[in-house]
């Protein structure tokens, strides 16, 4: 029977209607074989299960916590302010403004409690899991090998779209 590996990242987010996006990012940490958590817990209506959550990532075996939320975007900054760990914060759009107010309420942190915040939904969503495993990979070589591979076929799928744009303009 094979054992079910205990996950290293924490996926919080402030409400199910943020899934669409988060999927991305479980998705992602999934092709590099890592495994997540998902949480739904708010910074606003789940204020104490949120930190409590947070105190004790670290001991309960995570290595990153990915937060995000939509409009007044305060969840990766609750997290970050009650725990050591890396918070990544992925500002969702939400019902208005264009996502600008989550963008905002997630990065302009105060000194002393960062979240590195990537870019509003699905780019960030990916770049989340991308950033989280670059973390781990300082400390995990087959991580580290699996970033590699990723670059390079990126590198491969631009230079394909290219050469077939170059084909049909008959360059
Ligand atoms: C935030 O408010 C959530 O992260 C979500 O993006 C937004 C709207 O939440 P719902 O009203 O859809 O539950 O806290």
């Amino acid at each position: 029977m094979a054992v079910k590996k205990k996950p290293t990242v924490a996926i919080v987010m402030g409400s199910k209607s943020d899934w669409p996006v988060l999927e991305y990012t479980y998705n992602t940490l999934k092709e590099f074989g890592v495994e997540a958590t998902v949480k739904i817990m708010s910074a606003h209506r789940t204020p104490h299960e949120a930190a409590d959550f947070a105190e004790n990532a670290s001991k309960n075996g995570y290595k990153v916590i990915i937060g995000a939320a939509g409009g007044a975007a305060h969840l990766s900054g609750v997290l970050a302010g009650h725990t050591t760990l890396p918070v990544i914060g992925i500002p969702v759009k939400g019902w208005a403004l264009d996502g600008m107010d989550s963008l905002l309420s997630t990065v302009q942190m105060p000194k002393g409690v960062p979240v590195a915040t990537v870019a509003i939904g699905k780019a960030g969503a990916i770049n989340a899991a991308i950033l989280a495993v670059q973390i781990m990979a300082l400390s995990s070589a087959p991580l580290k090998r699996k970033l590699t591979a990723y670059k390079k076929n990126m590198a491969a799928e631009v230079l394909a779209a290219d050469a077939e744009l170059q084909a049909e303009l008959g360059a």
